[in-house]
């Protein structure tokens, strides 16, 4: 999978880059990265990027011809390596980003990301250049570029080979719609807090269990419009009764609000 990033902030992308599972699948050829200042394209003297917003008000916005050119060189340099790559935009106005839209993303060869800055990009270059425009979350940020990052951290750790025990992606929070179960480790007890039995069981389909339930009570009391999304088996049905059941047991006030629901 490749991805050019067309950004006045290219040195922000080590962050991702220089360690961890990226800077791994990097290594590992799983996918690559490649980083375009636009103002390499501009072709005035004063190397101009952006400019003041038409109708006046605060800030600046950035210019269409040298973005244009960006993205098309980048664009050609992935085809040129036998990648035909789409176009995203990063911005509030884009479509909100999850887990099953990041899944999508992790599918094709390859994107071109335009990382905005300033007040955002003259409105034709979205109309003219633009396939997608993604949002990470209604609050507005100094630029694209961490948004990018977001986006290309939770594609390239679904690549095959990525992550180290391949499993792991698949057991993700969000991938099955669900938020994530609990997870302990050494030592067992700390202070009077103890370890689900179940986990020192052995009982792998126990276990599975469990953790689905664990998994569902959570997304109830903490995201219920997931679930209503994502509806629920009989088995799973059951098994988020027997949580809420236990749950309203050992805290009564959890029972009170959830009758009112
Ligand atoms: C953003 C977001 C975001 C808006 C103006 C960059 C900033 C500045 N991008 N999801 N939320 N972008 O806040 O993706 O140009």
């Amino acid at each position: 999978m490749r991805f050019d990033v067309i950004t006045l902030f290219p040195a922000q992308f080590t962050a991702l880059t220089e360690e961890g599972v990226v800077a791994r699948a990097l290594q590992r050829r799983i996918a690559e990265i490649h980083l375009r200042n636009p103002r390499d394209d501009t072709t005035d003297v004063h190397r101009s990027v952006d400019d003041r917003p038409y109708g006046g008000g605060p800030g600046m916005v950035m210019r269409y011809a040298p973005l244009r050119a960006a993205i098309e060189a980048a664009r050609a340099e992935a085809a040129a390596a036998g990648v035909r790559s789409r176009v995203a935009y990063l911005s509030p106005q884009g479509e909100r980003i999850h887990q099953a839209k990041i899944a999508r993303i992790s599918a094709a060869p390859g994107w071109v990301l335009i990382a905005g800055r300033y007040e955002g990009v003259d409105e034709r270059l979205i109309e003219d250049c633009v396939d997608e425009e993604w949002s990470i979350g209604d609050y507005v940020l100094s630029g694209g570029e961490l948004a990018a990052m977001v986006v290309m951290d939770a594609v390239i750790r679904l690549l095959p080979g990525a992550l180290g025990h391949a499993d792991s992606a698949r057991q993700d929070s969000h991938a099955n719609g669900l938020l994530d179960c609990p997870h302990y480790t050494r030592p067992e007890t700390i202070a009077d807090q103890r370890v689900p039995q179940v986990l020192l069981s052995g009982d792998h389909r126990a276990i599975e269990r469990w953790r689905l339930q664990q998994a569902l009570g959570r997304t109830w009391q903490r995201r219920p419009e997931l679930l209503q999304e994502r509806g629920m088996s009989d088995v799973e049905q059951q098994l988020l009764d027997d949580y809420l059941r236990e749950a309203s047991r050992s805290r009564p006030s959890v029972g009170a609000e959830q009758s009112e629901q």
